[in-house]
């Protein structure tokens, strides 16, 4: 069943988000896409460099996702279309995780369900099963190259994350009569 909450995100987002003392020195705030915005659907391109305007991207993205708050944003949801995606699964906001060009090089075969929100698509949740753990290799803002082994709600987050780049976002898991409901819902509450 997906639900429509306003004030009680999913159990993940709530663990790890509920404290809010996130604010940081120089807050550049970015606007976040609203699905069912058509630039959702865009697929990025890599990053040629890591220089400092993606570092700079990066922090934008970073503050963006504490002010929400939130434990994922991929550059996609702020209308930028390259390959770099931030997230923190910490409770004190200060694990910060960056992943530019990241790449599943395996995924596993079992699979998990766990219930999804989007900073995208707020107010809304539901279950999508994904596989269980993935290795991914990515870029660091430095541009170094790193490999990890993703399991748990990273796993859940990393893929959500790769998705959005590729121009999906997790409502597309959900049957069309679910889709349906969650478009009109948000128009609703777009109207007021
Ligand atoms: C992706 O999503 C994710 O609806 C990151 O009202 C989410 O940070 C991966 C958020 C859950 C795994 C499990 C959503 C905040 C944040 C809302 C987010 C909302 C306020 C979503
Ligand atoms: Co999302």
């Amino acid at each position: 069943m997906t639900s429509y909450r306003s004030s009680w995100p999913c159990a993940a987002l709530v663990w790890h988000k509920r404290r809010p003392e996130f604010a940081m020195s120089v807050m550049s705030l970015l606007p976040i896409l609203q699905y069912p915005d058509p630039r959702l659907h865009k697929v990025a391109k890599p990053v040629a460099k890591v220089d400092d305007r993606i570092r700079k991207l990066v922090r934008d993205m970073a503050e963006t996702m504490y002010d929400a708050p939130g434990i994922g944003l991929a550059a996609t949801q702020v209308d930028v279309h390259e390959r770099v995606v931030v997230i923190d699964l910490s409770e004190d906001n200060k694990h910060l995780q960056v992943f530019i060009n990241p790449e599943i090089l395996w995924s596993s075969p079992e699979r998990k369900t766990y219930e999804e929100g989007c900073l995208s698509v707020p107010g809304v949740y539901d279950e999508v099963e994904r596989p269980a753990s993935v290795k991914v290799r990515a870029l660091d803002d430095q541009g170094k190259a790193f490999e990890i082994d993703a399991e748990g709600l990273l796993a859940v987050c990393i893929q959500h994350e790769i998705d959005h780049l590729n121009g999906k976002v997790f409502v597309e898991y959900l049957s069309r009569l679910k889709q349906d409901r969650i478009r009109t819902k948000i128009k609703k509450a777009q109207r007021g």
